[in-house]
């Protein structure tokens, strides 16, 4: 059966293990514009700083903060983003306050469709680079010089890999006992 070895082995795989899935599931949430909420803000570059220094992954949650009525959140490709288009939106939500979860890596843009787009061109717009996972390190590139194609989606096998990371450390362990 278990020696003494085989049993601090297993220990040190199973404590890895544990740290994998406790990164992985790790999820922060923001508040999108902190104390000035989801607006037309003072200043029209005021998202663009806001975003500055965070380094967004999947499963965080943004939170838009605004009443009912005097804004939306629509989520928007790229050209209606720069362009302040409204009539191409993929989503459109009107009841506020509305957490937005991060489910899919690239870049994510958001605008309020309210004054026939009048509130987006007056800066309540809102782009963010999402990364493949928590731990992994970010593109890093600053959302003021978007390239033209997105990064490739490589978040979905990146996070599945670290879902099956700890059976396969268990697998291991076991084969100590067997
Ligand atoms: C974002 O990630 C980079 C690289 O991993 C790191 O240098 C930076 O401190 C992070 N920023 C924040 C706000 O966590
Ligand atoms: C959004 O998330 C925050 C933090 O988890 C929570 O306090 C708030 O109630 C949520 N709001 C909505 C509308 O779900
Ligand atoms: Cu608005």
């Amino acid at each position: 059966m278990a020696n003494p070895m085989s049993m601090t082995i297993l220990v040190v795989v199973v404590l890895t293990a544990l740290a994998a899935v406790v990164q992985v599931t790790e999820a922060v949430n923001y508040v999108v514009g902190d104390t000035t909420g989801w607006a037309v803000p003072s200043s029209s570059t005021f998202y663009t700083t806001w975003v500055n220094g965070k380094n967004f992954s999947l499963g965080d949650v943004l939170e838009f903060n605004f009443m009912t009525g005097q804004h939306d959140v629509a989520t928007v490709n790229k050209i209606a983003y720069d362009a302040c288009s409204i009539a191409n939106t993929i989503t459109t939500v009107n009841t506020g306050p509305y957490n937005y979860t991060i489910n899919s890596t690239g870049t994510h843009y958001f605008i309020c469709t309210f004054s026939s787009g009048g509130h987006c061109s007056g800066g309540q717009k809102l782009a963010i680079s999402v990364g493949s996972s928590t731990s992994a390190a970010s593109p890093g590139s600053p959302p003021t010089t978007p390239s033209s194609s997105p990064p490739p989606p490589a978040g979905s096998s990146a996070s599945s890999l670290a879902a099956t990371l700890p059976l396969v450390f268990m697998t291991i362990a076991l084969a100590f006992f067997y």
